[in-house]
């Protein structure tokens, strides 16, 4: 640890936290700010257009806005978007929050019913996508939906009023959560994404030099929230890729001199085998988070690349919570200490995360019952991870007292694959877990009760319509009865001593 030097602060010497910083109210307001300073400055490289640059990003999503504007969208109104990771996506997301419509981030590899689910839950205007598959599912939901590709090919309308929308409107609603069955949406304001990515720039020294590789999704709040708007937040660059490929990685962090990668830890897992991970050592920072980071990955990789990874945690619903230091000990294993702005405490046995702060969403969207749940009496939000903290403060994620599954850096609810798997005519019991998995954290197992043994791939192709793959069963195991409390409840921690009649 540097000496003198508080970790638990996060703070550089010389600048303080104040959650307004960016000032002007909503995101677009803060990041304009930079495109007028400097347009020429290049902001962002997608491997199809090359480099635009800020004054093009702020030309080309008013353009857009103006576009969405003339075809009747106004503040307040809904707009799903599912698509790969391009300009021409960020061009739509920006000129979406320009105008104060609210953006409902959407996975890919959603199916027609959880897509049907999105819809019918937030009842967006429009949605923009890049797959004509999606776009008929999404016409199916609702025939009533614009449907729009990411190019917002759409007439041009008068120049809108953009930027003006106020610190405490919504900015995203994502979906996330689905203790229940189905997900929920978590509402974001541009005030609580605001004071995340101010926190970000300030703990991880994040600077207008900074150039992030970004091969994460942009339809989740770390690829989004984090990657995408801290970028645009800090006036930095960032250099997009379709897709994750540790040979693609290495190459673009060699040709465009990248300083920042953002990945989840199945990433680390891949890149650090790779014969040419060394090249790594040229970043300035690499950060972890979404998953758990093993200690052994961390420490492999320091071997293999001199980087010493910058773990974090947050969730959707809080934007980034914790983080280790960036200039003291980056402690494996554990997640550091919370963001500036952000107040933790650890309440009950076992100990569970609850937070408070700038960044923590004011509640699900439309769902009361579930916000009654989700927050204390006195206004502390519940993660429902558990932790603890080590004689130096960092903290560590030791469980979950929610049932979650966290393949790959995606969340699975056990809940939603067990709903599916139960409409199977002979499926008579049915429950699924994560198992460890080197490369992808964990992976979903399903435990069945059947008359006959149901392979895994025909079980796969049971839910094909209903959940996108990464929600997929990887492993099936057939067996006499489920293990249950006196209360008829499926005691899920005695899954794995029942007798298996059959694995595949
Ligand atoms: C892909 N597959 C997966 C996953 N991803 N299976 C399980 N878990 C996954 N995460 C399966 C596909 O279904 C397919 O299998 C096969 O892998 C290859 O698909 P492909 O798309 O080529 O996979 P990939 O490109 O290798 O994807 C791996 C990945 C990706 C790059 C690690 O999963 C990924 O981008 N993960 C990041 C997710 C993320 O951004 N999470 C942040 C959430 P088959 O052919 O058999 O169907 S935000 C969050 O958690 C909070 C706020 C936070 O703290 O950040
Ligand atoms: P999401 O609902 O996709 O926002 O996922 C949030 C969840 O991811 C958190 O509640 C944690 O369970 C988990 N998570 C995020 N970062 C980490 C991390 N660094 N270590 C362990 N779990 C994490």
């Amino acid at each position: 640890m540097r000496e003198g030097s508080d970790p638990g602060s996060h703070l550089p010497s010389s600048e303080p936290f104040d959650p307004t910083a960016a000032g002007a109210g909503s995101l677009p307001a803060a990041w304009s700010r930079h495109w007028q300073r400097d347009p020429d400055r290049v902001q962002l490289h997608d491997p199809d257009h090359g480099w635009q640059r800020r004054g093009d990003l702020d030309a080309a999503s008013r353009r857009i806005a103006g576009r969405l504007a003339r075809a009747g969208l106004a503040a307040g109104d809904r707009v799903l978007i599912s698509a790969q990771a391009s300009s021409a996506l960020v061009v739509a997301h920006v000129a979406c929050l320009r105008l104060g419509l609210v953006v409902i981030p959407t996975n890919t590899a959603y199916r027609a019913s959880e897509l049907a689910h999105v819809v019918g839950d937030a009842r967006p205007r429009a949605a923009i996508v890049d797959d004509a598959t999606r776009a008929a599912w999404l016409r199916e939901a609702d025939a009533t939906l614009q449907v729009l590709g990411p190019e917002v090919d759409l007439p041009d309308g008068p120049a809108p009023r953009l930027d003006a929308i106020a610190a405490q409107a919504p900015a995203l609603i994502g979906y996330t959560s689905g203790t229940t069955g189905r997900p929920k949406g978590a509402v974001l304001s541009h005030a609580n994404l605001l004071a995340s990515a101010e926190a970000l720039r300030l703990a991880w020294r994040w600077s207008d030099a900074d150039r992030l590789l970004l091969a994460l999704p942009l339809f989740h709040m770390h690829g989004l929230g984090v990657g995408l708007h801290g970028t645009l937040h800090c006036g930095a660059s960032a250099v997009l890729l379709r897709s994750f490929d540790p040979e693609a990685v290495l190459d673009a962090a060699a040709a465009h001199e990248a300083t920042l990668f953002f990945g989840v830890p199945t990433m680390y897992h891949r890149l650090v085998d790779h014969p040419r991970a060394s090249e790594l050592a040229a970043l300035r920072l690499c950060i972890s988070g979404s998953a758990p980071l093993p200690a052994t990955l961390h420490q492999r990789f320091e071997a293999a690349t001199r980087q010493r990874v910058l773990e974090r945690y947050g969730m959707t619903e809080t934007a980034m919570l914790v983080s280790n230091p960036h200039d003291a000990e980056r402690r494996p294993g554990t997640v550091g200490f919370p963001l500036p702005g952000v107040e933790l405490r650890l309440e009950g046995e076992p100990p569970e995360i609850q937070v408070r702060g700038p960044n923590v969403f004011s509640g699900y969207w439309e769902r009361e019952a579930a916000n009654r749940e989700a927050f204390t009496d006195d206004g502390w939000f519940r993660t429902g991870d558990l932790g603890q903290r080590d004689t130096d403060g960092y903290l560590t994620i030791d469980g979950r007292a929610k049932e979650l599954v966290i393949s790959g850096g995606y969340n699975v609810y056990p809940r939603e694959v067990e709903d599916a798997l139960r409409a199977h005519p002979e499926i008579e019991d049915v429950a699924v877990v994560g198992e460890a998995d080197a490369e992808w954290g964990e992976r979903v197992v399903a435990y069945l009760v059947a008359p006959r043994r149901i392979e895994v791939t025909e079980l796969r192709g049971f839910v094909e319509g209903e959940l996108a793959p990464f929600k997929h069963p990887r492993v099936v195991y057939r067996v006499e009865a489920l293990p249950r409390n006196a209360l008829g409840k499926v005691q899920k921690h005695r899954l794995d001593q029942g007798r298996v009649l059959a694995e595949g």
